[in-house]
């Protein structure tokens, strides 16, 4: 092997792989719940098959002006995360949920929300690039139920090429199911065809 080779190769076996579209994946969206005060969250899901350390990583939504609230730990391969709004509230409605975010994106740094009338989501890594990105609609063609009469928007189709694309969404499940796929898959062994299964 010539020596510049040699070097490339190395290069590349020290550098962390950048994360393709799709590893890292927003699953359900909680962004007007029945109470009058919204209880607002939404799972994340780590597609990549590795481990992701996420430190340095942040989420904001559509307003660039607002806060980035730090994500944080690592997640193995089919681990899923919870970023709730406020903790208090979240705990209250959801006690058994263990997997979420030290942080909360209404109460770290300057509160912001998610729109009841649509919003974006937007996940990046430490290097700030966008590494998943939603932008959701409560009006057709999104489903409607998850405007304020209690479900989540639920992420159907796992493979879609644009999760901005609303016929990857569907309603969720009773109030939503944070932190678990589906509210069946809590286990990070399963595979991502297994997940995938569970979507269809
Ligand atoms: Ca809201
Ligand atoms: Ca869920």
């Amino acid at each position: 092997m010539r020596p510049l080779l040699i070097t490339l190769v190395a290069c590349l076996l020290a550098t962390a792989p950048a994360l393709a579209a799709g590893e890292l994946i927003i699953t359900e969206i909680m962004y007007n719940s029945s109470e009058s005060t919204d209880v607002e969250w939404f799972e994340i899901y780590n597609a990549s098959g590795t481990t992701l350390d996420l430190t340095g990583w942040w989420v904001i939504d559509d307003n660039a002006s607002h806060t980035q609230v730090p994500l944080s730990g690592t997640m193995a391969p089919g681990a899923v995360m919870v970023m709730a709004g406020t903790e208090a509230l979240f705990t209250a409605k959801h006690p058994g949920v263990t997997n979420y975010f030290p942080a909360c994106f209404q109460t770290h740094g300057v509160e912001w929300s998610l729109g009841n009338g649509g919003d974006q989501l937007n996940i990046h890594d430490a290097t700030n690039a966008l590494v998943c990105s939603v932008l959701f609609d409560d009006a057709a063609p999104w489903p409607t139920e998850p405007d304020g009469s209690g479900p989540s928007l639920l992420l159907l189709d796992a493979d879609c090429a644009d999760f901005s694309d609303a016929t990857c969404w569907t309603v969720g499940l009773g109030d939503g199911t944070p932190g678990v796929l589906t509210g069946t898959v809590a286990d990070g062994a399963a595979t991502w065809g297994d997940v995938k299964a569970l979507f269809r």
